[in-house]
């Protein structure tokens, strides 16, 4: 099989998680190899760097060590798990990607659409999602679904953030979406749990159509 690589993306709390393990139920259900990954995240030492990138300290940390420390987990998922996986056949569905450091690192922070340009081009010059389910809500759905979630565990340094800041964030995907259409598929996030599931299988449906066996 021709393999894929899809990504799911979206504000704070708005579902992502609970959705693409359902999606990957579903794509397995049908047959299909599904590698359900993270980011950041997804190999040991992109978790390792995951860790420093959420954890509260009283040290800041400055715009470009965040944003070079996504990257740098972000290669080193690319090259360990990602593209040996799609290599192999594999569908990849992966929680957030590249949109996520536009979102968070652009619109949420101010960080120049050229500066990640160029990052992209050194991490993954050839590379891009084949689709990426955006999961959209009004982010104080998101803030309440995921304040239910964390229970009395404490918000860790992005859930930290202002709403302002989400909701730049959240008009940051919305651009990324109108300016990638073809690669986008917007998803209302704020219904219930099986609809939105209902409306991602729709959108990947037609992938599972025209899927073909490799040589
Ligand atoms: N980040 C970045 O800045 N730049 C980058 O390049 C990348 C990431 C890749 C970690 O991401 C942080 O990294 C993230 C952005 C930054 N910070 N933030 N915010 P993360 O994905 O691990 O963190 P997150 O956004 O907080 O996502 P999450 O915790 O994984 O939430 P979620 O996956 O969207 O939601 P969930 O856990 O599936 O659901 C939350 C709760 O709502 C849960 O109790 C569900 O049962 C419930 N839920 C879900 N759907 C529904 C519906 N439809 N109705 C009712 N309740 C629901």
């Amino acid at each position: 099989m021709q393999g894929r690589f899809i990504t799911f993306e979206g504000g704070e709390g708005v579902g992502k998680s609970t959705q693409i393990r359902r999606a990957a139920a579903w794509l397995e259900a049908a047959g299909v190899e599904v590698v359900l990954t993270r980011e950041p995240g997804g190999t040991p030492r992109a978790e390792q760097l995951r860790r420093i990138l959420l954890e509260r300290t009283d040290e800041p940390m400055p715009q470009s060590c965040e944003l070079l420390l996504m990257f740098a987990a972000r290669a080193s998922h690319l090259a360990n798990l990602i593209e040996p996986a799609v290599a192999r056949g594999a569908w990849v569905l992966c929680d957030r990607f590249t949109d996520a450091t536009y979102a968070y690192q652009g619109g949420g922070r101010g960080v120049p659409t050229a500066a990640i340009d160029a990052l992209v081009r050194i991490v993954h010059p050839q590379r891009q999602p084949d689709l990426t389910v955006l999961l959209d809500a009004p982010i104080a759905i998101g803030m309440a679904r995921a304040r239910v979630r964390n229970g009395t565990d404490g918000p860790d340094r992005f859930e930290s953030e202002r709403a302002e800041f989400f909701e730049r964030v959240r008009q940051g995907y919305l651009q990324r979406a109108a300016q990638e259409s073809a690669r986008f598929r917007v998803v209302d996030a704020s219904g219930e749990l099986e609809h939105v599931a209902a409306a991602i299988r729709a959108a990947l449906q037609p992938m599972l159509v025209t899927r073909s066996p490799s040589r």
